[in-house]
């Protein structure tokens, strides 16, 4: 079984057999002596009892992913053992934009059996990793990366990592090409022009001949893979892709992960959503938790049992176990009965069977979104720079665009360093996407024209037909990505480009 937490214990284990401890974070920030390697390769998972080869990054413990110490740079050789080319994008970290994993030209993906070296200082919290190249990422091209800070240390939690994923034995070719109705072979070139750098043939603002005869701008057409009826009695959109399992860490509710804690013990539960195209309700069953951090930025606390987390989101939820016994903390499929998780369980305890499937979970929704504050939210400041981004799309033809362009014809947004930036992102489809913005942090000033003080982080979820504003100071001169997090939705146009006046395209 897999070990997927890290104590404050083993940590300090660790430094106590590095003789280190009594200077440690100096000791950590002035060193860095040795680049960790992390393997980009394959593995073989058992799946609903059948052996399913897929990729993963394996980092210098063995185990997915990369942990870093407070004040450790992210000190990466990046080793392709995957037989294909491939390229890591670090989710939600602020490197310079050349370290950003991005397939831009000047990046481009990194052949098989050669290697890429990273270091840039990161920022502290729950961040993950996945591939950027093809759809890698829906063959578990991904992990965690956490980011210790001293303040968490001291606090003296167990660390558990819980990772969510949807698993399919199709190949995502195959789930694409199912998509839009076309071959393996269309798909699979379809995927490849998520690689294609940005630019507008002849200047034409017109969808590429693929889209013709589809209006850009009007709202979702055709019914995706599920609908349901929203409070208001909207038809909204769920699941473009129907999953063979869903996975907690690698496994399913079959063989969960049992994870040992202590009586009373005191957790930190860091929730990564890895899905491709899969929403969740995590379910803490009798627990109590309470919200403190999204995508790695601390909120001021909010309690529940009940979360949503959209696709590429993380929540760092803190748990005071209240007695002994085992305590399974579940990831319910928004719109379906479907679920996975893992346990968490004090010695001794008995593990109860869980069914992969429960009552139906509802649409996942921005309910929670609407609760958070930042606890260190932007410095107040007008807009420098205020634009309106339309999400357009459906399912007949399987295509997704912003502001009616679909990538690579795409027009940048040029930004300028210092700017301070708010965008408008105005959902004009009848499904709901996760909205990532690379290379910076953005707050969320508004959901549905509501003004809030809301979450600092780098996905944000716009429900079908909804608004939400964010606002970001434009800091990390570059060529950035900003994009659906719905893989399928990304690779079929929704995704465009900002990009700081001076850096050449
Ligand atoms: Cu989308």
């Amino acid at each position: 079984m897999s070990k997927l937490y890290y104590s404050r214990r083993d940590f300090l284990r660790a430094a106590l057999a590095a003789g280190v401890l009594p200077i440690l974070p100096r000791l950590v920030r002035a060193a860095s002596p040795v680049p960790k390697r992390l393997i980009a390769g394959t593995r073989v998972l058992e799946v609903n009892g059948r052996p399913a080869k897929v990729f993963g990054l394996i980092g210098p413990d063995g185990r997915p992913g990369i942990r870093l110490g407070p004040g450790e740079r992210f000190r990466v050789d990046l080793v392709n053992q995957a037989g294909t080319r491939t390229l890591v994008h670090w989710h939600g970290q602020l490197p310079p934009w050349t370290q950003d994993g991005f397939p831009w030209p000047q990046t481009p993906p990194i052949d098989n059996g050669a290697d890429r070296a990273y270091d840039y200082a990161p920022i502290p919290g729950t961040y993950w990793m996945h591939s950027h190249h093809g759809l890698q990422e829906q063959s578990l091209m991904t992990a965690p990366l956490i980011v210790h800070d001293g303040a968490e240390l001291r606090e003296d939690r167990q660390e558990v990592v819980l990772m969510l994923h949807d698993f399919t034995f199709r190949t995502p070719d195959e789930v694409l090409a199912g998509l839009t109705g076309t071959s393996v072979a269309a798909a699979r070139a379809l995927a490849q022009r998520a690689e294609e750098a940005p630019g507008r043939k002849g200047g034409s603002n017109a969808p590429e001949p693929r889209m013709a005869g589809m209006a850009a701008d009007a709202p979702g057409m055709g019914m995706p893979g599920m609908s349901m009826s929203a409070p208001d009695g909207m038809r909204m959109g769920l699941n473009d892709v129907h999953y063979d399992a869903f996975l907690a860490n690698d496994r399913t509710l079959a063989d969960p992960e049992i994870v040992r804690v202590e009586r009373g013990g005191r957790i930190r539960l860091r929730l990564i959503n890895g899905a491709s195209a899969s929403q969740f309700w995590v379910d803490l069953g009798e627990l109590v938790g309470r919200v403190v951090a999204t995508d790695g930025h601390p909120v001021h606390p909010v309690t529940d049992s009940r979360f949503p987390i959209a696709i590429a989101q993380r929540l760092d939820i803190l748990i005071d176990l209240p007695r002994t016994g085992a305590f399974p903390i579940l990831a319910r499929v928004e719109g379906t009965g479907r679920q996975t998780g893992i346990v968490l369980a004090t010695a001794g305890a008995q593990i109860p069977r869980i069914a992969d499937s429960a009552q139906d979970a509802p649409p996942v929704d921005n309910s929670l979104e609407a609760r958070l504050t930042a606890a260190e939210p932007l410095p107040p400041r007008p807009a420098d720079l205020a634009r309106t981004i339309t999400l357009n799309g459906g399912m007949k033809p399987y295509a997704w665009s912003m502001n009616g362009e679909y990538w690579p014809q795409v027009t940048p947004l040029m930004l300028r360093k210092g700017q301070r930036v708010e965008i408008d992102l105005v959902n004009q489809s009848i499904m709901a996407h996760p909205m990532h913005l690379h290379g910076h942090v953005f707050q969320v000033i508004a959901i549905d024209a509501r003004p809030i003080q809301g979450a600092v982080r780098d996905t944000v979820l716009v429900m079908p037909m909804g608004r939400v504003r964010i606002a970001f100071d434009a800091d990390n001169p570059g060529r950035w990505a900003f994009h659906c997090h719905v893989l399928y939705h990304m690779v079929t146009g929704m995704m465009t480009e900002f990009r700081y006046e001076g850096i050449a395209a």
